[in-house]
């Protein structure tokens, strides 16, 4: 890194940083079956967020003629146009055939990982042509979970018609996943007076089926549950304590203290992706969040460390493990507080703009307070 970092620098390498990160994190590849009109693609918004949907049509999986696959960010969907599960099952069976066996040779990124088959509880039938498809489908691999959408639910009492759907389904002893029907409405529906539901059961089903190698791009790319983002981002604060700490090991010259950014910078574009939050708008608030805008690089970490108790009266010295990890750890959780409240949709402006004042508050407030930790968790034995 140069000698005084400038904004531009710290821009580039966060941009990089977050770039590699995001090529690690690879891509969670959901398939979603079901007849026209059940709410998949309301489910799929529900759960990820609506960028998929504001993909629009897709990219058309070459070779197979009706398998879309959209993608955005660590998320892939694959699903079916002008074909209808039951009616056309051969036909789509046969290209998720051919394309299951070709992306099973290439990297776990690119294969297919879950399959949810969808039935809407409204149609009160299921038909053998979708058992069919349902066996087909787990035929080839790739885990199944049946789910249940627009499933009305007061208070715990589920309508008896989607019960007795469910347990006719069950009663087939299809090969999905723990035999069991996933009940869930995606949507509240407030004139019929009906709430969101089975959401974070559905989701947690979907981590267990799929591989270990894609449970953190299904925590990046998910929307609903903030505990598995933020555990996620409790490791890269640990990851990140450590090595500050091993690189303080033998005491940093104070003055040298921004030999700890580079490590930094890692840490919050991995926490970043982890709150699937895009290149740009990451990069402009972690800007704003560092004050590397106004105070790059060096004079930024200077002015952090000052903040930790015991550490502002060295200056002139040297810092230790200690100081290092302390400042690591006050700098991620500072950070993470900021992601939180940016996937809330917090922190902009009526326009849409990032707010960069209330940005550089929300992280100095939660720096402050962890920074009187003088020894980080992450240290302690
Ligand atoms: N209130 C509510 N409406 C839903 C739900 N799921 C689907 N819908 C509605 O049903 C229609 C079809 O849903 P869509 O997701 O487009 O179905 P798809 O064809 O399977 O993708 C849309 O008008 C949705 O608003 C739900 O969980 N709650
Ligand atoms: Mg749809």
């Amino acid at each position: 890194m140069p000698d005084s970092p400038t904004e531009s620098w710290f821009a580039d390498t966060f941009r990089n940083a977050w770039e590699n990160e995001q090529r690690k994190l690879g891509r969670f590849n959901l398939a979603i079956f079901g007849k026209t009109g059940v709410g998949k693609s309301t489910l799929v918004n529900a759960i990820f967020g609506d960028e998929i949907a504001a993909t629009g049509i897709g990219e058309p999986v070459t070779r197979e003629e009706h398998l879309y696959l959209h993608t955005s960010g660590t998320l892939g969907v694959l699903d079916t146009r002008g074909l209808e599960v039951g009616v056309d099952n051969d036909a789509i069976i046969a290209e998720v055939a051919d394309h299951v066996t070709r992306m099973r040779r290439r990297p776990l990124a690119e294969q297919v990982h879950v399959a949810w088959f969808c039935v809407r509880a409204g149609d009160r039938r299921f038909e053998d042509t979708e058992a069919d498809f349902v066996r087909e489908l787990a035929r080839l691999g790739v885990p199944v979970l049946l789910v249940m959408t627009q499933v009305p639910r007061i208070d715990d009492a589920v309508h008896p018609d989607a019960l007795e759907l469910a347990s006719r389904i069950e009663a087939l002893e299809l090969p999905i996943h723990r035999g069991h029907v996933y009940p869930t409405m995606a949507a509240a529906d407030p004139f019929a007076r009906l709430e969101a539901h089975g959401l974070q059961e559905l989701l947690d089903a979907t981590f267990r089926c799929a591989p270990d190698g894609v449970a953190h791009a299904i925590t990046a790319a998910q929307r609903i549950d903030l505990a598995r983002k933020r555990k996620r981002a409790g490791d890269a604060i640990k990851l990140a304590t450590s090595a500050a700490g091993t690189a303080g090991a033998s005491p940093i010259p104070f003055s040298d203290a921004a030999v700890l950014v580079p490590l930094q910078i890692t840490m919050m574009a991995s926490i970043a992706n982890t709150y699937g939050l895009s290149l740009e708008r990451s990069t402009a608030a972690s800007l704003a969040a560092t004050a590397a805008a106004t105070v790059a690089g060096r004079s930024a970490v200077t002015s952090l460390l000052k903040l930790i108790p015991g550490a502002g009266t060295i200056v002139g010295g040297s810092i230790n493990a200690a100081v290092a990890g302390t400042l690591t750890y006050a700098v991620g959780h500072a950070w993470t507080r900021v992601c939180e409240r940016l996937t809330a949709g917090d922190l902009q402006t009526v326009a849409g703009a990032l707010d960069s004042a209330t940005i550089r508050r929300v992280f100095m407030d939660e720096f402050t307070k962890r920074a009187k930790r003088r020894t980080p968790p992450e240290l302690d034995g």
